[in-house]
């Protein structure tokens, strides 16, 4: 009985769970930067490279950013970072109760003829206070060194945001194999999705649940000594 009435609370269970996209131009698709900070100021959103990224072409959509010295970065670069920052601020009682998380993803390529060992990883920051203000903890992507010909993909996992956190800072970042003159990295498809809420029951189901439950103990009052 303790069974069935396990597996009847949960399908009666809906996942109350909100998704939302954090992040503006992701895709680059505006053909240009516009919702990213770049942090050197270098790079470019390309819709064709001149170096020849493999396959050259956006993961989706017409653009995508390249870190290239083909693409404007200076040579010698040692790293080239896009970064936007998100106030949560609207978010508070579901981060402050504890029932807010985040999952964040991108896509980087690399090119069919360089042979160096340039890395790319993203990084989400959770800071209390705005950016300059508590960094409260971060995730990191282990360095992707990008596959000539075939758009890789980084992931971090369901990351719970910690309680006080006001700002989302998501950080797309290119690097160098020093000694090299050019980070020969592309990147496209970022986001940052924040999850809000549980799974609760319904209560139109918990009422059918509850009656199914009285009803049986009423015909087989043995068999709701649960
Ligand atoms: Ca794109
Ligand atoms: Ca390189």
């Amino acid at each position: 009985m303790l069974r069935i009435l396990c597996l009847l609370i949960l399908f009666s269970t809906s996942q109350n769970i909100l998704a939302t996209e954090l992040l503006t131009n992701r895709g680059f698709e505006t053909g240009d930067t516009s919702g990213w900070i770049e942090d050197a100021g270098q790079g470019n959103v390309i819709t064709v490279s001149v170096n020849d990224f493999s396959p050259n072409a956006a993961l989706s959509g017409s653009f995508f950013f390249s870190a290239s010295v083909s693409d404007g970065t200076i040579g010698g670069t040692p790293e080239v970072s896009l970064s936007q920052e998100i106030n949560v601020s609207s978010f508070a009682s579901q981060i402050s109760n504890g029932s807010a998380s985040i999952t964040a993803q991108g896509f980087a390529l690399g090119k069919p003829v360089e042979n160096s060992l340039d890395t790319a990883h993203i990084v989400v920051e959770f800071y209390q206070g705005g950016r300059t203000g508590s960094l409260l903890s971060s995730q990191a992507t282990n360095p992707l060194i990008p596959e000539k010909g075939d758009w890789r993909e980084m992931n971090i996992s369901s990351t719970a945001v910690p309680i006080n956190t006001d700002t989302i800072v998501f950080r797309a970042v290119t690097s160098l194999d020093l000694g090299f003159s050019s980070i020969d990295v592309a990147l496209d498809d970022l986001s940052l999705n924040l999850f809000t809420g549980n799974a609760v029951p319904e209560p139109t189901s918990f009422i059918f649940l509850l009656m199914g439950v009285l009803t049986i103990a009423h015909f087989h009052p043995k068999a709701a000594k649960i």
